[in-house]
């Protein structure tokens, strides 16, 4: 990716990432900016750095808007409704008409082109989940080299837990999906799982500078490792590879550039004739590492499986919460990760059942009596119920 940048502008990244207010990180990237030279090699990466200016003013309005009325987050937040799902597509393939079914969302559904024009939520309610759903204006061919309108719906999506991409079979769908494809690869949002996940943790402890490795290095040593992030003025860092990553997949995570969104294709219109052979088309194109529904808005056949499909898509579980004193468990369930452990579950909850963590009491149909004891490295599933206890 990144090559033979200057030396002032890798360590202005540096800087950049050192930064706290937005307003600064934002100063930083403009200079940054000035120092890289302006040529084909770079240009992926300055798009990325214009998006995250972009995206950096976005979390200023929204913060000053936040700033009437949002108290701090009380002891017992249920937090539901935090997932968020973006749907995006080209103009008019049934986004405003997908919203409307699901949720109460008060939308404008119409065969008039670029109808809904900023990013508009809905509520879907899954059992006992809530699955915030929310429309992206419509993307434009080359969305993400135009003005502020464009890069908006791409920060939309980048900013998702999820994505539903949307697609009208009554005109071409491999075009669409290609091109869809190609404006996220460009705001460098995969759709597809990656081998592994880089994350680096700066330390800014000023003494004793070091960088730890932890994971496994694909085709490089712990020295390019050192060497890449010394030239970006890191000295001190923790860099956590959770799979196999390579220098690239390091450098990425330097420039907090590529994001995963988990995702499903909605394959919209089967109303309409012919639709079988296109879907089948779409379906050897993808192949199988996105789930794809074929739907249709007008009849509803197909949604019915929608909301088991974005649960399934987003890897994470139910657990129920019960507070020792009480009979029953919360009704509202906390949503963490496959494979979370109690501690993973008392981190979410609040940090001051992490750190005062004593042990936990567990009601689940795999166990062979409920409740059980059990420590905080117990892995949790879907539909568990656990009391925490504190020393
Ligand atoms: N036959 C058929 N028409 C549909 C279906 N879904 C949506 N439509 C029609 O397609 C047109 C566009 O629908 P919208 O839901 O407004 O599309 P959108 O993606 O929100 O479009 P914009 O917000 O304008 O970009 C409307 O006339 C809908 O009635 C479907 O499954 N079958
Ligand atoms: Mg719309």
């Amino acid at each position: 990716m990144v090559t033979n940048l200057p030396r002032e502008a890798l360590h202005k990244w540096g800087e950049v990432a050192l930064a706290k207010r937005p307003k600064e990180k934002i100063k930083k990237i403009q200079e940054f900016l000035s120092l890289v030279p302006k040529h084909k090699g770079t240009e992926s990466l300055r798009d990325h750095a214009k998006r995250k200016i972009a995206s950096l003013r976005e979390e200023i309005v929204d913060k000053k808007r936040k700033k009437i009325g949002v108290g701090r987050s009380s002891f017992f937040i249920e937090k539901e409704g935090d997932t968020q799902i973006v749907i995006l597509g080209f103009t008019n393939v049934g986004r405003s008409s997908l919203l409307s079914i699901l949720t109460n969302a008060n939308v404008e559904i119409s065969s008039y082109p670029y109808t809904t024009k900023e990013p508009t939520p809905g509520m879907f309610q899954y059992q006992d989940l809530q699955f915030q759903l929310v429309e992206a204006p419509a993307l434009i061919e080359n969305v993400a080299d135009r003005g502020a309108r464009g890069l908006k719906t791409l920060t939309v999506a980048r900013n998702a837990d999820g994505l539903l991409l949307m697609v009208d079979l009554s005109k071409d769908p491999i075009q669409q999906y290609s091109l869809i494809s190609k404006e996220l690869e460009k705001a460098r949002i995969l759709t597809r799982k990656p081998k592994g996940k880089v994350e680096i943790e700066r330390t800014y402890k000023g003494a004793g500078l070091k960088i730890i490795i932890v994971g496994r290095l694909l085709n490089s040593t712990f020295k390019d490792i050192e060497e890449l992030l010394k030239g970006y003025g890191i000295y001190d860092a923790m860099v956590k590879i959770q799979g196999e990553a390579t220098v690239d997949d390091v450098e990425d995570a330097i420039f907090e550039g590529t994001v995963y969104r988990p995702t499903i294709l909605i394959a919209n219109k089967t109303d309409y004739p012919n639709t079988a052979q296109k879907i089948e088309q779409l379906e050897n194109f993808i192949g199988d590492e996105i789930r794809i529904l074929p739907a249709s808005c007008k009849t509803k056949n197909g949604l019915e499986k929608l909301g088991s499909e974005i649960f399934e898509m987003l890897d994470i579980i139910r657990v129920y919460t019960k507070e020792p004193n009480k009979r029953s468990p919360s009704k509202k369930p906390f949503t963490t990760k496959v494979d979370s452990t109690i501690l993973d579950l008392a981190k979410k909850i609040h940090s001051d059942f992490y750190k005062q963590f004593s042990y936990a009491k567990i009601w689940a149909k795999r166990l062979r009596f409920s409740p059980q004891k059990v420590g905080g490295n117990f892995i949790l599933e879907d539909g568990d119920t656990v009391e925490l206890h504190m020393h």
